[in-house]
């Protein structure tokens, strides 16, 4: 079993030091957005990228049709409101429970040392893992002409770790605004502008390369993945914690992305 020191790069990402920790913390509010590069070893990025290309034929693959607030489209709402406007999403998905329990992936979920990187550069108290064995970490594959369309998520953050991206498509685009959740606020007029016409001046996109760690706030920022160009499939983790304890991802939920409820 390997230890957290051989699977963080931290001569580059001292995650343990707190003047970086405040750095990291400072980087986000400016930024919006945290993008930590060659956040992995060499040796752990590949063990990991070994266990994901193992894992790939197990994956289940889901087609969705969503709003951007992942809803289904509503009878209530005008067909062209941009809160009713239908989003399309594909990837396939390999479940925690098929992760290795020694792989670098749960150690490095599990480490006290990450999780308090994470609660202190998101200004969080706690953090937790889902309590079903499914969704707490997830391996995402995105084959060509896969894609996530424009998004909001339902978690107020989203933790990404890109294992390897595609030479072709497959980007991550984001806009820092549009949405306060906390306040209700949603700018129709923008995100309209944003999911109707490619390439607005506040869409911005982020070259993500292997072994990149990224921490954003998925809840306020709309965001998509274009589709996969290429032959060579994206595969990126997303690591998933909750602010409270005791929380399953929903029956529904995890059937529609895991195919299975346990
Ligand atoms: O694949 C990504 O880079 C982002 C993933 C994402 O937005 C999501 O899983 O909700
Ligand atoms: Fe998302």
């Amino acid at each position: 079993m390997n230890t957290i020191e051989n699977i963080i790069n931290f001569s580059k990402h001292p995650v343990n030091n707190n003047e970086y920790i405040n750095k990291c913390n400072k980087l986000i509010k400016q930024n919006s957005i945290l993008v930590l590069e060659n956040f992995l070893t060499d040796k752990s990025l590949k063990l990991i990228l070994d266990e994901a290309k193992s894992l790939e034929d197990k994956a289940f693959y889901c087609m969705q049709k969503h709003t951007i607030l992942l809803n289904k489209k509503s009878e209530k709402l005008d067909k062209n409101d941009p809160l009713n406007q239908l989003m399309i999403s594909d990837k396939g998905c390999i479940p925690h429970d098929l992760i290795n329990k020694n792989s670098d992936l749960n150690i490095l979920y599990n480490s006290n040392i990450f999780k308090n990187f994470i609660k202190n550069v998101l200004d969080l108290k706690l953090i937790f893992p889902y309590v079903d064995k499914l969704s707490s970490i997830n391996l995402n594959y995105y084959q060509k002409n896969q894609q996530l369309g424009w998004h909001f998520d339902n978690a107020s953050f989203a933790i990404t770790l890109m294992i390897q991206s595609s030479p072709l498509g497959g980007e991550f685009e984001y806009i820092t605004e549009g949405r306060d959740s906390n306040k209700n606020f949603i700018d129709k007029n923008l995100i309209s502008d944003i999911i109707n016409n490619n390439d607005h001046k506040k869409q911005k996109k982020l070259n993500v390369n292997d072994g990149t760690l990224v921490l954003f706030y998925g809840r306020n920022y709309l965001h998509r993945v274009t589709p996969v160009e290429s032959k060579i499939p994206r595969i990126l983790i997303t690591l998933n914690y909750n602010e409270e304890d005791n929380i399953e991802l929903s029956e529904n939920a995890r059937l529609t992305f895991f195919g299975r409820k346990s």
